[in-house]
């Protein structure tokens, strides 16, 4: 079944000129670009986006890595989308990730993981209509 989810491009990885490589291994992999901006996050947005991890003790310096440059959010469509996108990322600390995973190749450290994926259909949706309005359905 056709699905969609949330990613975006961490700054670590936009800063190094990994953007390109990371957006040709999601198509490849065969998802479908529906949405998909640069932008850059302030603290505050930052901090709303990841408020559920607000009691989590690395809290305020994921907020601080995520609003330290530019970012690229999109939203993906494909066969199980949440599932098979978080297959392809790898797991949240580099070290323990799969060979071949975008957090593998691109990531630095569990802070600094390249990118993101949502965790469920239902984070997929909220996180999307966090960075785009206007889209027709989920
Ligand atoms: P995932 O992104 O794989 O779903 P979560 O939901 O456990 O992982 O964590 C959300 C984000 O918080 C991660 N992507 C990562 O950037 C950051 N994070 C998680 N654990 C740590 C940690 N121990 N130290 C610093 N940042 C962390």
């Amino acid at each position: 079944m056709q699905k969609r989810t949330f990613t975006m491009i961490k700054p670590d990885a936009f800063s190094k000129g990994n953007s390109g490589a990371i957006l040709q291994q999601i198509e490849k992999a065969g998802f479908r670009i529906v949405a998909i901006k640069k932008t850059w996050l302030s603290a505050e947005k930052a901090g709303e986006f990841y408020a559920v991890h607000k009691e989590r003790p690395f809290y305020g310096e994921l907020v601080e890595f995520m609003s330290s440059g530019p970012i690229i959010a999109a939203i993906l469509e494909g066969d199980n989308a949440v599932e098979s996108f978080r297959k392809l990322i790898g797991a949240t600390d580099p070290a323990k990730a799969a060979e071949g995973t975008i957090r593998k190749l691109y990531a630095e450290s569990v802070g600094k993981n390249a990118v993101h994926g949502s965790d469920s259909d239902e984070n997929a949706k909220i996180e999307g209509n966090f960075f785009f309005s206007g889209l027709e359905q989920w």
